[in-house]
């Protein structure tokens, strides 16, 4: 495994659309293992989308720190959303800025796992919007484009 670059806010790889995988190769599943660190690197990360680390394919992974621990999306889509929720988001690629952002409360988002199988599941709370927020990415948006009122605040950095 390795920590892999996340690219910033500014970059434009951040606004493209990432493409489908179409063939789950070494290469891919070195990607999900390269992830997993890289968000595990920095405590504060919940989820990571391929676009982040400079991949432009649909895929992301998450772990919310539920019993469900580390969920690998390929080929995510949401089939279902219920309600809404507000949640105050942060980005690993736009450190120090959040806002608050609406989102579903509840989700039903079908992927393929790293075999190639498909599986549905269905989130609520914190693993909605994180699920939610890295779908985005894979579509080029970010939080900052959805944030209540345009309002974003600028938070403390964390100290090293
Ligand atoms: O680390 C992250 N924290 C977070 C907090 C609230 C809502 C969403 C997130 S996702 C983010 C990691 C990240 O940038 N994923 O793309
Ligand atoms: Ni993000």
């Amino acid at each position: 495994m390795a920590l892999r670059n996340i690219v910033m806010e500014t970059d434009p790889l951040l606004r493209k659309t990432s493409r489908p995988v179409e063939e789950i190769t070494p290469r891919i599943i070195k990607l999900l293992d390269d992830m997993a660190e890289t968000m595990y690197y920095d405590n504060r990360g919940v989820g990571l989308a391929a676009p982040q680390v400079g991949v432009l394919r649909r895929v992301f992974v998450v772990d919310v720190g539920d019993d469900h621990g580390l969920l690998e999306f390929i080929n995510p889509e949401i089939i279902e959303t219920e309600g809404e929720q507000e949640y105050q988001e942060g980005c690993l690629s736009i450190p120090g800025k959040t806002a608050k952002v609406k989102r579903p409360a509840k989700i039903k988002v079908k992927a393929q796992d790293r075999n190639g199988e498909e599986f549905e599941l269905e989130a609520e709370g914190l693993l909605a919007v994180c699920i939610c927020h890295e779908n985005d990415h894979l579509n080029g948006i970010l939080f900052t484009d959805k944030a209540i009122d345009g309002k974003i605040y600028y938070a403390e950095q964390d100290e090293e």
